[in-house]
Order: structure tokens, then sequence, then C-alpha cells
């Protein structure tokens, strides 16, 4: 469909004022948020990816790209986290150490808040340290990280293991994603739960504190 095909154009060549204003159409039209995300925005990172990967293009076009992305997700997010629910929990959620993608762990965020969650975002390259301290703070009930590349997914095992052996937070349930995730890596460190997206993520929360 064309109108999504403009959309996923316009994050692919890293135009913020088109990605808010066709995202603002859609809205306006009925077109539901997930089906924004889900058929335009995310078609469009992806191609993103690939012309990175295959060096077509470098970090300051893939930065230009995320900010359309970002611009387009303000439109969408009162739609995604609009919630009368009472709060079905709360999750601390931020990337690991080292990590400065925040797309993906802002989309699942929104959707947690949408799905009736309190959520505190820690932002991203959060320590340890951090994870548990917030955690602590505001009597989580789910810790969640996220991570884009392959060098800092390691470094969660070690926050699984600050939180097991920490008498405060270690019912804490931790809850893993990112692209390079999967569920055998999120077992392998001791990991509550893994999702694969966003949406995924909520039913992944509901079903933790059950
Ligand atoms: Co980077 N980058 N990047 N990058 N970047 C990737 C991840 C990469 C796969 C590109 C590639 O080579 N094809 C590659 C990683 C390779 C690897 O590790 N094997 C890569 C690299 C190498 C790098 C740098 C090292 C490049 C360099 O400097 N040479 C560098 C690292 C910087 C750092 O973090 N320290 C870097 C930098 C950047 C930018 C800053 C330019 C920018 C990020 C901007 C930002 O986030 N504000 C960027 C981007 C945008 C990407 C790509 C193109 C897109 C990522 C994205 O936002 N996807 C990415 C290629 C790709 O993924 N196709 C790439 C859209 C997003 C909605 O999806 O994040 O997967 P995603 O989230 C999904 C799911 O994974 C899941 O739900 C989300 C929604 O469905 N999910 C969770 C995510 N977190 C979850 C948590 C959960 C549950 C589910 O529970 C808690």
């Amino acid at each position: 469909m064309t109108k999504y095909q403009d959309l996923a154009d316009s994050i692919i060549a890293g135009d913020n004022v088109k990605s808010k204003e066709i995202t603002k159409k859609l809205v306006d039209e009925g077109v539901s948020a997930v089906g924004i995300l889900n058929n335009g925005l995310m078609p469009g990172m992806n191609v993103v990816g690939k012309k990175f990967k295959a060096y077509e293009i470098y970090i300051p076009e893939v930065l230009i790209a995320a900010k359309a992305m970002h611009a387009a997700m303000d439109v969408i997010k009162p739609l995604l986290i609009e919630s009368d629910a009472p709060t079905r929990g709360t999750v601390v959620i931020g990337t690991a150490q080292g990590d400065l993608h925040d797309i993906g762990k802002n989309l699942v965020a929104m959707m947690l808040e949408g799905g009736g969650f309190t959520v505190i975002d820690i932002g991203v390259d959060v320590p340890a340290e951090k994870f548990v301290e917030e955690a602590k703070k505001n009597n989580a009930n789910i810790v969640g990280m996220s991570a884009l590349l392959t060098t800092t997914m390691t470094g969660m095992k070690e926050v699984v293991k600050m939180f097991r052996a920490n008498d405060k937070v270690k019912d804490v349930k931790v809850m893993v994603g990112g692209a390079p995730l999967t569920q055998e890596y999120a077992d392998s460190i001791g990991a509550d739960g893994y999702a694969p997206d966003a949406a995924s993520a909520v039913d992944l929360a509901a079903n933790l504190l059950k």
C-alpha cells in the first residue's frame, strides 16, 4: 500500500518532517498505531539496517533515520500508552551498559504503559548497579533490559546475577529483549523471560506476574 511505503521511505530518507506528517495523516484516517508501526515504521527501519550493514549508508544517515523514527513515534505514543486500567505492576526498563540503541526499548516501554503497567524508563547505557538501584527505589515487579549489540547483550548475565544475589530484589522478574537475543540466550543467563517484539513483551510481563 503506497501510504505505508511513503512512511517507510520517509524513515529511509531520514525526513523527520515528512515522517511526522504522514503518521499524523494516517492517524487522522483511523489507521491504528500498531498498523502504522508494523507496516510503515518498522519496514523503513529494516531497510536502513540492511543498507547500513551493506555499507551503503553510514552512522550519520542512521542517526537521521532514527530521528525520523522518533518523530513518528511521538505522534503514536499517546495512542499506544492510553489505558484506563489500574496499574498491573511496575516495570523498570533500560538499555544494557555500553548500548545506545533506544528505539526498540522506547516502543516496549510505550506498549507496556498502554498495557496497563507503570513504566520507569532509565534510559540507555545503564550499568548493572543502576538496574538494581532503580528496581529497589521504585519497588519494581519487573526489570526489563534491551540490547541491540552482540557485545552488550553479554553484560545482561551480570545484571541477572546481581538481582539474584540481593535479598531486596531477588524476586524481581527479569525480562530481556532486543534483535540479537533469543529464548535460548535468555535461558542461559537465567532471565525469567524473553520477548521478540514489543507486543509480546506486554504478554510476557503479564504472565510473569501471574
Ligand atoms: Co546500530 N547497529 N550501531 N545504531 N543499528 C545495529 C543494531 C546493527 C544490527 C546494524 C547492522 O550491522 N546491520 C549492528 C549490530 C551488530 C551486532 O552487534 N551484531 C549495529 C552496530 C554495529 C552499531 C555500532 C557499533 C556502529 C558503529 O559505531 N560502528 C554503533 C553502536 C553504538 C552503541 O550502542 N554503543 C551503532 C549506532 C547506532 C545509532 C546510534 C546510529 C542508531 C541508534 C539510534 C537510537 O536507537 N536512538 C543505530 C540504529 C538505528 C541501528 C539499526 C539500523 C536499527 C535499530 C532499531 O532501532 N530497530 C540496527 C539494524 C537493525 O536492527 N535492523 C543497528 C528498530 C527497533 C524497533 O527494533 O530495537 O530490534 P529493535 O526492537 C524490537 C525488538 O528487538 C524488541 O521489541 C522491539 C519492537 O518490536 N525488543 C525488546 C527490543 N528491546 C526489547 C526489550 C524487551 C523485549 C523486547 O524486554 C525488556
